[in-house]
């Protein structure tokens, strides 16, 4: 089958301003299960293993130190490409272009804020998908 496990993130922004429920809520909707939901503290070890691909780019540091700036609600869902599918809930990076009807579209705050500030992770890959929860659900 096509039934695939993603992780994803609320990220301090999102956990913040109160909008867990109103993202669980959208994943919920699409039809997506809950496997794992879990209110974490981010520690920096953990964010360079889950952020290694980007080690190196200018906008790294910020986004650790954002990172760590509360707690993070780290998820695990599952469905039929829900990899490909969140991403698509979630729509572009920065949340001044993403579609309206999108998370990051239609909540997702553009203005005073850094890039980094757009509310979810969402892993890219089936590989990405496997690393990514093995980092953050350790068994
Ligand atoms: P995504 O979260 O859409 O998969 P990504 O993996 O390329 O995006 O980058 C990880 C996070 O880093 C992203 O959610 C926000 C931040 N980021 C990416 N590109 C950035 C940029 N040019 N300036 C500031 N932050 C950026
Ligand atoms: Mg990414």
């Amino acid at each position: 089958t096509d039934a695939q496990r993603s992780l994803v993130l609320v990220k301090p922004d999102g956990v913040r301003r109160g909008l867990s429920g109103e993202i669980l809520r959208r994943i919920e909707a699409k039809g997506y299960t809950l496997v794992a939901v879990e209110l974490r503290s981010a520690t920096p070890e953990l964010l360079a293993a889950h952020y290694a691909e980007h080690e190196g780019k200018p906008f790294y540091g910020p986004l650790v130190e954002f990172m760590l700036s509360g707690p993070v609600l780290a998820v695990v869902i599952e469905g039929q490409r829900c990899i490909e599918g969140f991403r698509s809930l979630a729509g572009a990076t920065d949340p001044t272009v993403a579609a309206p009807g999108t998370i990051r579209g239609d909540l997702g705050r553009d203005w005073g804020v850094a890039v980094q500030q757009n509310l979810v992770h969402g892993s890219d890959s089936e590989e990405s998908a496997a690393r990514e929860i093995g980092i953050w659900f350790t068994s």
